[in-house]
């Protein structure tokens, strides 16, 4: 199995770059973000907890996270591998994907992290709130917030693959196009 990590800071273009990842490899997407976002729209339980996280640009706990992830992880059928979409945001996350991984007889093969500079990030999201509806994305102080929590959280699991070899950077900025084509290069030396 593939199993791609794609990382990197909120708005970097993890979900944008994923769709075209899963369409060329063939690969099952599992974005924790829309996940949660499915959920807050269906109402479901885990959805109301989810937005009460969501909405100040906090993390959602580990532990709910997890769940979630391993329960859509064991609904695909015969899958060639999958993209990891904003999964793992912290150490405990990523020591519970190692885990699990090894459980099903496989492991994460590289983490590809899109590196994008914070003023970009900041646009992107404003732009994006035009369109989306996010309420994470309407609010500067919440967007602050997430690029907060990026770098106090998120940003070590990046040692964590450094430490295994497994962690590639790609530069995010450039056009949807060009960063694609830099991520299926590093995709097809694998
Ligand atoms: P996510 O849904 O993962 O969203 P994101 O980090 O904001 O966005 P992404 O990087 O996917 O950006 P996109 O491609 O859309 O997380 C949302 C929230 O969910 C988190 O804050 C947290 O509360 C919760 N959550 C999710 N996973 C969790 C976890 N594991 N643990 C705990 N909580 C969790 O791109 C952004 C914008 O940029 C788009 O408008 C796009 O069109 C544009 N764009 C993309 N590429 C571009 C380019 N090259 N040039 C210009 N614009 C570009």
């Amino acid at each position: 199995m593939l199993n791609i990590v794609l990382f990197g800071p909120p708005g970097a273009g993890k979900g944008t770059q994923s769709e075209r990842i899963i369409e060329k490899y063939g690969l099952k997407h599992l974005s924790t973000g829309d996940i949660f976002r499915a959920n807050i729209k269906g109402e479901t339980e885990l959805g109301k907890l989810a937005k009460s996280y969501m909405d100040k640009g906090q993390l959602v706990p580990d532990e709910v996270t997890i769940k979630m992830l391993q329960s859509e992880f064991k609904k695909a059928e015969n899958p060639k591998g999958f993209i990891f979409d904003g999964f793992p945001r912290t150490n405990a996350q990523a020591e519970a994907l190692d885990n699990f991984l090894s459980s099903e007889g496989t492991s994460i093969k590289v983490m590809l992290a899109l590196d994008v500079a914070e003023e970009e990030l900041r646009e992107r999201l404003k732009k994006r709130a035009e369109v989306s509806g996010r309420v994470d994305d309407a609010n500067p102080e919440v967007i602050q917030n997430r690029i907060n929590v990026y770098k106090a959280e998120t940003l070590p699991v990046k040692e964590y693959y450094l430490k295994q070899d497994k962690f590639i950077e790609i530069d995010g900025i450039g056009t949807v196009d060009e960063i694609t084509n830099r991520l299926f290069t590093a995709i097809d030396k694998l």
